[in-house]
């Protein structure tokens, strides 16, 4: 509809003013203070503010006999349109606030808050008395004389005006100096820039944006606050965990955010157009279409109080922000700028060129692929990057601790459990972890079934430790801690300090972690900590390890993906072995197998070399009475021999068909192990 002229069709009224004295509006946020008329007229009068009320409410069936005599001039009832407009206005001021209303019959002085029409005389659109114990306290008069009061409905002007009228009726002034009578109207008002429809439905001034063709169907973000103070929030609206769904791509919308509890989501994933995404308390998010070719402006905000933990972008070059919550922020398509704020924060900037800030505290960023499917540069002084053929992820200012794809993820926090594994390979081994003793050993301490400061016995006593060492004295221990620490000779003070304590019963191992978990040597070794601890996805290993003894083959990086999230989603390595053997591939390379031709292809494939007699005719056997083929592969898929073999492709990334291995280049099993790796023999 055409926007309504300006003083004829706006929403004009007299608002008789109640007196009564002075409220403690001073100390409230000055957005609500601007609502709150003197006196703080209310439903719940009987209580303190802040308590629930219900109201009961009624449609005129004819002028009230105390109605004065503009009240009655041209009355006549709402019709069946007007009434169901308003009944679904009220809904929408229950719905944030703890008033309800109960529709009552008209007769004697009818409801609480009565509602009919009259003859404004072109004056006004509607007038409303505030709440009050005399019988016209709360009524509502639109007037029957503008075209636009006809057919109310969502998003027109008639419609604005009902939800405006009932913002009165419960208690609630213009923000500005005016009102049907012009100016003289009760302070405090709000700042010119926010006295619009943008933040307050009580405003008479429109949303500032040119062409935006739509009204406000509901109380708008700082209503919502002046209606929860008066009556108390709802906290019974949606409580689970839900989505708003915000699709509309074709017409302008305004939409305020409000929800009572759970996990919830602002999804403006279906929109084409860039969005800015504010999940903050309080701001304001720009999601669709203006309705006039343009985009929509600041027409999505979230309700002070409101907890939105949640969002996706469209398929456009969107900006998210997040907020003090563990958001989890997805970007999908298109160039996105995504940032967490304060909090655990999970970024997904999906395709495209991204920009990502983790803010404050450990943050993760999702990558859907394979490490080795992506160039990665993780340094300590310049911003990290990730880039595929979609684009360049850029993270801004070391502000993500953890980089996750789908076959593991690099550690870049200093205080993880993956740093102090670091730093005691350094004190004890002096050399970097391997990628798979260091997930090992992370794996035991985050589990629970070690603690730190038994795992440094694992390295103390490891093969590796003694061979270089032997079994060092006192003096011998702690000059190979200041060697492999400090990287000096121990001082003779320094010396006598620590060897006394050993000798007067401190544990060698408390004097490791005294030396690797040190300010100094954290400082020391943050440089190599800052490009990244690999910790390897056991899902997607068992996967590749699966494509090996079944096609003999790496993994290409889509079939990677696919069969890992099925595992994290709860599928089993047995159904999947079964995809695996039943598959085209496998089919065309092996064809039908009987159980000794089975047996002999795992032999060659897991173990690289042909089956012993009598391990083919036990394995035979077992399958000829009954043993699955599945339960078959995934035993000799997992065996210690063929996850220890398999290491070096796997454990430091999952290399990949096509990258690391091109078609018909089969390779041969049986390759040298993964360097010295002392982890796997005393994990085992
Ligand atoms: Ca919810
Ligand atoms: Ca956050
Ligand atoms: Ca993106
Ligand atoms: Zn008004």
């Amino acid at each position: 509809m055409a926007a309504p002229q300006k003083g004829l069709t706006e929403s004009m009224e007299h608002v008789p003013v109640a007196s009564a004295d002075v409220s403690g509006a001073d100390a409230l946020p000055y957005y609500i203070a601007a609502l709150l008329p003197s006196g703080t007229p209310r439903w719940n009068d009987q209580s303190s503010i802040g308590s629930p009320a219900n109201v009961t409410f009624s449609f005129m069936t004819e002028s009230p006999a105390y109605a004065w005599f503009d009240d009655s001039f041209g009355f006549a009832p709402m019709s069946g349109v007007q009434q169901a407009a308003v009944r679904a206005a009220l809904a929408a001021w229950s719905e944030v606030a703890n008033i309800t209303f109960r529709e009552v019959s008209d007769a004697g002085d009818g409801g609480e808050i009565r509602f009919g029409t009259n003859n404004q005389n072109g004056t006004s659109g509607g007038y409303t008395y505030f709440p009050n114990s005399d019988p016209s306290g709360g009524d509502v008069y639109i007037a029957n004389d503008q075209a636009s009061n006809k057919n109310p409905e969502p998003g027109n002007w008639g419609y604005h005006t009902l939800v405006h009228e009932i913002g009165h009726a419960i208690g609630l002034k213009h923000p500005g100096d005016y009102d049907a009578h012009g100016g003289g109207a009760e302070g405090p008002f709000l700042p010119a820039a926010e006295d619009n429809q943008q933040f307050t439905t009580m405003s008479y001034t429109t949303q500032p944006w040119a062409n935006y063709g739509t009204y406000g169907v509901a109380p708008a973000l700082y209503d919502v606050a002046a209606i929860q103070y008066l009556y108390g929030a709802n906290l019974k609206t949606r409580p689970g965990d839900d989505v708003y769904q915000l699709s509309n791509t074709e017409t302008a919308f305004t939409k305020v955010i409000w929800d009572g509890a759970g996990s919830d989501t602002l999804d403006a994933g279906a929109q084409t157009r860039g969005a800015t995404i504010d999940l903050q308390q309080g701001a304001f998010s720009s999601i669709g279409t203006n309705g006039a070719g343009g985009a929509a402006v600041n027409n999505v905000s979230i309700a002070y109080g409101a907890s939105i933990g949640n969002a996706n972008g469209g398929s456009g070059s969107d900006k998210i922000t997040g907020n003090a919550l563990a958001n989890r922020l997805n970007g999908g398509a298109g160039d996105d700028t995504i940032s967490g704020l304060t909090g655990m924060d999970t970024l997904d900037g999906g395709s495209g060129s991204d920009v990502l800030d983790g803010g404050e505290e450990s943050d993760s960023a999702l990558w859907t692929g394979p490490r080795h499917a992506y160039s990665i540069s993780l340094k300590a002084n310049a911003d990290d990057t990730v880039a595929d053929s979609s684009g360049t992820d850029r993270i801004i200012g070391n502000s993500i601790e953890h980089f996750v794809f789908v076959d593991g993820e690099f550690v870049t926090d200093t205080a993880s459990t993956a740093a102090q594994v670091y730093r005691l390979y350094d004190a004890t081994l002096d050399r970097a972890p391997d990628a798979g003793g260091l997930k090992n050993w992370v794996e035991s301490i985050d589990s629970g079934s070690m603690t730190l400061n038994q795992t440094v016995a694992g390295f103390t006593g490891s093969s590796e430790f003694t061979g270089r060492y032997g079994n060092p004295d006192d003096t011998g221990f702690v000059t190979l801690l200041y060697r492999n620490v400090l990287g000096r000779e121990p001082d003779a003070p320094g010396m006598q300090t620590w060897t006394s304590a050993l000798a007067g019963g401190k544990s060698r191992s408390d004097l490791v972690l005294d030396f690797s978990e040190s300010g100094e040597n954290i400082g020391l070794t943050s440089p190599g900590v800052e490009q990244g601890l690999w910790l390897r996805d056991d899902a997607a290993a068992q996967v590749a390890r699966l494509y090996h003894t079944t096609l003999n083959r790496l993994p290409d990086a889509e079939g990677l993906v696919t069969w890992t999230n099925a595992l994290h989603n709860g599928d089993t390595l047995l159904r999947i072995s079964d995809q695996f053997t039943g598959s085209p591939e496998f089919v065309e390379r092996y064809g039908a197998l009987d159980s000794a031709g089975f047996t002999t292809l795992l032999y060659n494939n897991v173990l690289g070399r042909q089956p012993d007699s009598s391990g083919l005719a036990a394995w035979t056997a077992s399958m000829d009475s009954g043993t699955r083929r599945a339960e078959v592969v995934v035993g000799f898929s997992e065996s210690a021999e063929h996850q220890s073999q398999r290491a070096a492709f796997i454990d430091d990334g999952v290399m990949l068909y096509g990258q690391n291995q091109s078609a018909g280049q089969v390779e041969t099993a049986g390759l040298a192990l993964s360097g010295s790796n002392p982890d796997w023999l005393f994990n085992a």
